[in-house]
């Protein structure tokens, strides 16, 4: 064995990495939903930028569909520091702060141009929520309009008399309770087997979801109320963050904002687009009549006042000033 061989063996694979970069930050991103809704595949768009502008420094890999930690454990998980970076539903965390639920009271903010004040208006509070366990918000994207799904038509909520009425978070079963149904909580992925097994007759969510859990194989009757527009936001472990080198920082927050952009208009985009497949796969397309309207508005209000009441001044403040942007 040459002693001369082996040390310049060494020292080759010396100067080899040293003419390699630093190595590569890689971080776990938990996401609920599946890769066919919009929401993933802007996540997704997310973290090919942040891979770009990093020039691979930092690779976030997105495990989709609750395979890495389930809905309900996510943001735990991000805050725990046991995924650096997460992405959930706002309202999920309304048991924590009620600010979080702010976009799930039916039609406060029913439309995009509303939805988009309601979040100026409410972003300071939910940031400064997050940021007093440790995270911080990266960016924020809502769901279409949230709309009816029935195997009858809904003329008014006495339809619903008494139905098993799914549900994705508090507000979504206070509003099955205020029609008189019964909620249970089921996660989008398992929406066709709770209708086919009845565990469910009726729920209310958006185009995007009624298309990916082929809401025309187990309802029949769309009711088009678009009451509100709950968003999904994307979390990062603070601590995290902070470990980043500045360049990095940037690039990640960089890529947040334009995800927030190119998501709001992915999901202005999907609403035509969804409810017409819902369409073509056979569902009837409704307007709400007008009783139905006007009961779901006073539900609307009295959920409003509920939301008032918990919240407190710091939740009156931020619908003050989402009213006073209106105008
Ligand atoms: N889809 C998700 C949340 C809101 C929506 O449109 C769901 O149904 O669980």
């Amino acid at each position: 064995m040459s002693f001369l061989r082996n040390t310049s063996l060494t020292a080759a694979f010396a100067s080899v990495a040293l003419a390699l970069p630093a190595l590569a930050e890689t971080w776990d991103m938990p996401t609920p939903y599946g890769d066919a809704v919009f929401h993933t595949q802007n996540v997704q768009e997310f973290a090919k930028d942040v891979s770009a502008a990093t020039d691979g420094g930092l690779e976030i890999t997105v495990h989709s569909a609750g395979s890495l930690f389930a809905h309900p454990e996510i943001k735990d998980a991000v805050r725990r520091g046991l995924a650096p970076i997460g992405e959930t539903l706002m309202s999920r965390l309304a048991n924590e702060n009620p600010i979080f639920g702010i976009d799930s009271v039916p039609f406060l903010a029913s439309s995009y141009d509303e939805a988009e004040k309601l979040w100026q208006a409410s972003r300071p509070l939910v940031e400064q929520k997050l940021a007093d366990q440790g995270l911080t918000l990266l960016f924020a994207v809502p769901w279409p309009g949230q709309s009816l799904y029935s195997q009858e038509p809904i003329n008014s909520t006495a339809d619903l008399k008494g139905a098993s009425f799914r549900a994705y978070n508090t507000a979504t079963e206070r509003l099955a309770q205020l029609m008189g149904a019964v909620p249970t909580q089921i996660e989008t992925g398992d929406i066709p087997t709770a209708f086919a097994t009845g565990r469910v007759a009726a729920m209310i969510t958006s185009p995007s979801t009624g298309v990916s859990s082929q809401a025309w194989d187990f309802t029949k009757v769309y009711t088009d109320t678009q009451a509100w527009l709950p968003k999904n936001m994307v979390i990062v472990n603070t601590g995290a963050l902070d470990g980043l080198s500045e360049d990095q920082r940037k690039a990640l927050m960089d890529a947040a904002a334009k995800a927030e952009t190119r998501g709001w208009e992915m999901s202005r985009a999907e609403t035509d687009a969804k409810v017409a497949t819902l369409k073509e796969n056979g569902m009837q397309v409704m307007e709400p009549s007008a009783k139905l309207s006007d009961e779901l508005t006073k539900i609307g209000d009295t959920m409003t006042q509920e939301w008032l009441k918990e919240a407190g001044d710091e939740g009156a403040k931020v619908v003050d000033a989402y009213r006073n942007s209106l105008n």
